[in-house]
């Protein structure tokens, strides 16, 4: 009876203990930085399975022998993922807003920048799309074009340059980032690290000339880290590794549309109630698709990834 009663005070006692709090502003595996709330930044490992942190994370931390031991993670406001195979990939927390940037070269997926609003759309983030590369002009203009379906169905689409003095395009793109916890998102070799060389003088990012030769980006930036952006902590940025594809595995087929702006704003009349908009008589999304309303590619685009959601398999 004795040891019942040690064993539940000493419980109490853990239960209202108080931890130290701070914030995650960089992950390396299943290491993470933490700025802890007394101004110090300190290397931190969860305490078991559960409490692995992502960058954005508030977590409450104690000190353990060597750095601090991340005790529990506190609850988010929202979590940015992608879903593959099998495994997910956490790139932020508690962000305001995703800054999808791509660059006049390498050329971008319309198929993987899809993906990423759709994913985006599902945790119900807001995202800018920022064109890089303004000075490489056949190319820019060629990526331009392509960006108009994304600006019809509302998404603000800048252009940028980095490489010009003057940074042309930063006037606009500035006033967005401006208090606001912003996660860079996009293809390698874009230009993502530049940007946040540009802004932040003082973060010392290793940026890289591109691999022409395979009109890819090699993979710079390999972790994903918070800057402020000013001393007054008035916004943050957060740089994030290139990604290639995109996996959507947690989104339902019959969700799909929804998730997508341009199909979305014609649904709701179809024949119908379970309608796929593909081959269903009756559907305002066909008719929309036929008199070009929506983007034919956009379609394609849906129909593709309708048909890979409705068949993955169910067991995993
Ligand atoms: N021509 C031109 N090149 C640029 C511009 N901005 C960045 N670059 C170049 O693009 C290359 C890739 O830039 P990074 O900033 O490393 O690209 P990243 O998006 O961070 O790439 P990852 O870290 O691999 O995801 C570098 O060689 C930059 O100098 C620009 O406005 N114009
Ligand atoms: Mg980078
Ligand atoms: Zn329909």
């Amino acid at each position: 009876m004795a040891t019942h009663t040690a064993s539940k005070r000493q419980r109490a006692a853990i239960a209202n203990q108080r931890f130290e709090q701070g914030l995650v502003t960089a992950t390396f595996g299943r290491h993470v930085s933490v700025l802890c709330d007394d101004g110090v930044s300190r290397l931190c490992h969860p305490r078991g399975k559960k409490n692995q942190a992502v960058v954005g994370d508030r977590v409450n931390w104690s000190l353990s022998t060597d750095q601090g031991t991340i005790e529990s993670v506190q609850t988010r406001r929202n979590l940015f993922f992608r879903q593959d195979d099998m495994r997910t990939k956490s790139f932020a927390a508690n962000i305001d807003q995703i800054v999808m940037f791509l660059g006049a070269e390498p050329e971008f997926s319309d198929m993987q920048l899809t993906r990423a609003l759709i994913a985006a759309q599902a945790e119900r983030i807001k995202v800018i799309i920022v064109l890089n590369k303004y000075d490489l002009t056949d190319l820019f203009n060629k990526s331009w074009k392509r960006l108009a379906p994304y600006r019809d169905m509302g998404v603000t689409v800048l252009p940028l340059s980095l490489k010009s003095e003057l940074g042309f395009g930063m006037d606009a793109l500035l006033p967005l980032l401006n208090n606001q916890v912003s996660l860079v998102l996009g293809p390698s070799g874009a230009g993502k690290s530049t940007l946040i060389n540009t802004l932040i003088p003082l973060a010392t990012i290793y940026t890289q000339e591109i691999s022409r030769a395979l009109n890819s980006g090699k993979h710079t930036t390999t972790s994903t880290t918070w800057y402020w952006l000013d001393d007054m902590h008035s916004g943050a940025i957060i740089d994030s590794p290139g990604f290639q594809e995109f996996g959507l595995h947690h989104i339902k087929a019959p969700d799909l549309g929804k998730w997508m702006p341009d199909i979305a704003k014609h649904m709701g009349h179809c024949k119908f109630n379970n309608c796929t908009h593909i081959h269903e008589p009756g559907c305002p999304v066909q008719d929309a698709v036929h008199s070009g309303d929506i983007n034919a590619n956009r379609y394609r685009i849906y129909q593709e990834l309708f048909d890979f959601l409705d068949n993955i398999p169910t067991y995993r």
